[in-house]
């Protein structure tokens, strides 16, 4: 196994039926991914050591999902100069609202590239970091392009089947 270039960190284990469709993505892409549950709030001693010392351990980008007061993206960011991407999770009684505030109102100097509520966000998280590291990589460039194309193939093919039927 390669060193990982994309870390995929969450607050709970109970997070991980969401954030499972982020590493499944990376991973068909061809990435290895860096799994771990960590928070802001019960184990900040962890997500400050892990984020601090990613770059220097080879990651590229660091994708952070946490549900309702969602600290772990914006503590994640203010640890490391590489890019955060943050999932808010619906968690709490508020569906997710909270954890999408937390995530994206960071202020000023210190960017979290906020994704959406859920398993949109999950799977968005995982093709922006595809996207980041794929600048400098053109394999992954061209296969993030092919995906592209044949996402697009299909919403044609669907339209076609739905203009038939009309
Ligand atoms: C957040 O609190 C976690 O990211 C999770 O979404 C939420 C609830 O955590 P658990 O009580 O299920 O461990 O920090």
């Amino acid at each position: 196994m390669t060193q990982p270039r994309v870390a995929v960190v969450f607050g709970s284990d109970s997070d991980w039926d969401v954030m499972q469709h982020c590493v499944a993505q990376l991973r068909e892409f061809g990435e290895d991914v860096h799994v771990e549950v960590m928070s802001a709030h019960r184990t900040p001693d962890r997500v400050h050591q892990f984020a601090s010392s990613a770059e220097k351990n080879g990651f590229e980008v660091m994708i952070a999902g946490a549900g309702m007061s969602a600290a772990l993206a914006g503590t994640v960011a203010a640890c490391t100069t590489l890019p955060v991407i943050g999932v808010p999770l619906a968690s709490g009684s508020l569906q997710g609202i909270d954890a999408l505030l937390s995530t994206a109102q960071m202020p000023p100097g210190v960017p979290v590239a906020s994704v959406a509520i859920g398993k949109p966000g999950a799977i968005n998280a995982a093709l922006l970091a595809v996207q980041v590291i794929a600048r400098k990589d053109e394999k992954l460039a061209a296969k993030f392009a092919q995906f592209k194309a044949t996402q697009a193939d299909q919403v044609r093919a669907k339209n076609k089947a739905l203009q038939e039927r009309l």
